[in-house]
């Protein structure tokens, strides 16, 4: 069979020689950018449109072609396959390096194939990336379009979006999770006895830049004698088993995930919904994600379209997008869609946002953004994010009754554009920015 073939060129000697090489950001043979993509198109075909995940896991917004910041993402946050990645697309475009970065993030879906998740952006469509960058580097860098057209097949099997499962309740002290730690965060979150910590901002140097609390929700289970978090240092973060230690196991389960829901007091954690742009007047649950027939170029308009387009904003209901793809979204509406589906986030991309994260809506919807200094000149310091999903418990308002959704830990790791070499870079004139 074909596919043995390509398992068998393909692991793990040339994908390991294609990830060092990549990781050099010098690109590979074009002959095996067509093995990589059709061996990860046979990766993403069994993926369904949304991904189930399990936490704890590193989630990312735009990458734009930034390599190098790419790599200090990977610094900072950790490597694959020692940290989950879970990257909302836009992988390519904008930047100077979409290629590198694309080809890499692809190779490591490959060799790690549950290590990582790639879900597809606006920018991951053959339309798109003839206007913004993507095709022109593809015909500079190989002299056609071959690998332009072999990476758009993939494109079309990227999966929507993915459901994070299992986050335990509240953030374990950083120094578990990080090496870089400081003794100020262990200082704050041991000497607040009743409360847990729900937001931790750290930068690049694992210093901890701002973190909140809440009042620790009491249950009337021994779950809560579980709550001492988990002291292990060794936490590596390889953890991904939804009931198995180190992380708590008397975790309620997901509305969404249907296992052992409900078990604590009534109270309930809900899942993380990730999706690249935001949601879709054509889509009130998660299941209806799933009967979409994604195989295919973005189309102008519909479910799958809003999904990769459309922007959370400060209305009521349903508006229009500037962009000309997509709607605008409110409160209101992301509110009765975590509801009705038990997610207590939705973490998405697509749009710059200055500190890297913003967070609306009573934290119902997180915009996550990691093209630090985006386009080599917004100046964004901190575009990097990662909310760590590991953590969750208590709902945003205390006085809140035993039934309503839990929201997440969230750790956010907020870091700067790496030094650039801005040698090889070419002179094309920049295209016409849509959304600024
Ligand atoms: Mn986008």
């Amino acid at each position: 069979m074909r596919k043995n073939g390509l398992t068998d060129r393909f692991f793990p000697g040339v994908t390991c020689r294609a990830i060092a090489q990549l990781r050099a950001c010098r690109l590979i043979p074009e002959a095996q950018v067509r093995e990589l993509c059709h061996k990860a198109r046979e990766l993403l075909i069994e993926e369904g449109n949304v991904v189930s995940v399990d936490a704890p896991v590193t989630i990312c917004g735009d990458i734009h072609g930034q390599f190098h910041d790419l790599m200090e993402l990977f610094r900072v946050g950790g490597d694959v396959p020692d940290t989950n990645y879970l990257f909302m697309g836009d992988f390519v475009d904008r930047g100077f390096y979409s290629l590198e970065s694309f080809l890499l993030l692809l190779c490591l879906k490959v060799r790690y194939p549950d290590r990582i998740t790639l879900i597809r952006g606006n920018h991951e469509s053959r339309q798109i990336t003839t206007v913004y960058g993507f095709y022109d580097e593809c015909i500079r860098k190989y002299g056609s379009a071959n690998v332009w057209r072999y990476c758009c097949e993939v494109f079309d099997y990227l999966a929507l979006g993915a459901l994070v499962l299992g986050a335990s309740s509240a953030l374990e002290p950083t120094s578990g999770t990080t090496t870089t730690t400081t003794t100020t965060t262990m200082a704050t979150t041991t000497m607040i006895d009743d409360s847990e910590l729900e937001i931790e901002v750290l930068n690049s140097k694992g210093d901890v830049t701002m973190s909140s609390h809440r009042p620790r929700r009491q249950h009337p289970s021994s779950d809560a004698s579980t709550d001492s978090r988990n002291n292990n240092n060794n936490n590596n973060n390889n953890n991904n088993n939804i009931g198995a230690a180190p992380y708590r196991s008397g975790v309620p389960g997901t509305g969404a995930s249907g296992d052992g829901g409900g078990s604590i007091g009534g109270s309930r954690t809900g899942a993380v919904l990730c999706v690249h742009g935001g949601l879709s007047p054509l889509i009130d649950t998660v299941d209806k994600i799933r009967l979409i027939d994604r195989k295919q170029e973005v189309p102008h308009e519909g479910a799958m379209c809003d999904l990769l387009w459309s922007d959370p904003d400060e209305i009521e209901g349903w508006g229009l997008s500037p962009r000309g793809a997509g709607f605008l979204f409110g409160g209101d509406i992301v509110k009765h869609f975590n509801y009705k589906n038990d997610l207590s986030l939705i973490a998405r991309a697509h749009q710059l946002v200055m500190e890297g994260y913003k967070e609306m809506f009573d934290s119902g919807i997180v915009t996550v953004w990691s093209a630090p200094n985006y386009c080599y000149r917004c100046g964004n310091v901190a575009a990097g994010d990662y909310a760590r999903s590991n953590g969750i418990l208590g709902s945003n308002d205390p006085a809140a009754d035993s039934s309503a959704v839990l929201s997440p830990g969230r750790r956010y790791r907020v870091f700067e554009a790496a030094a650039q070499d801005t040698r090889g870079m070419p002179a094309k004139k920049p295209v016409a920015d849509y959304f600024l």
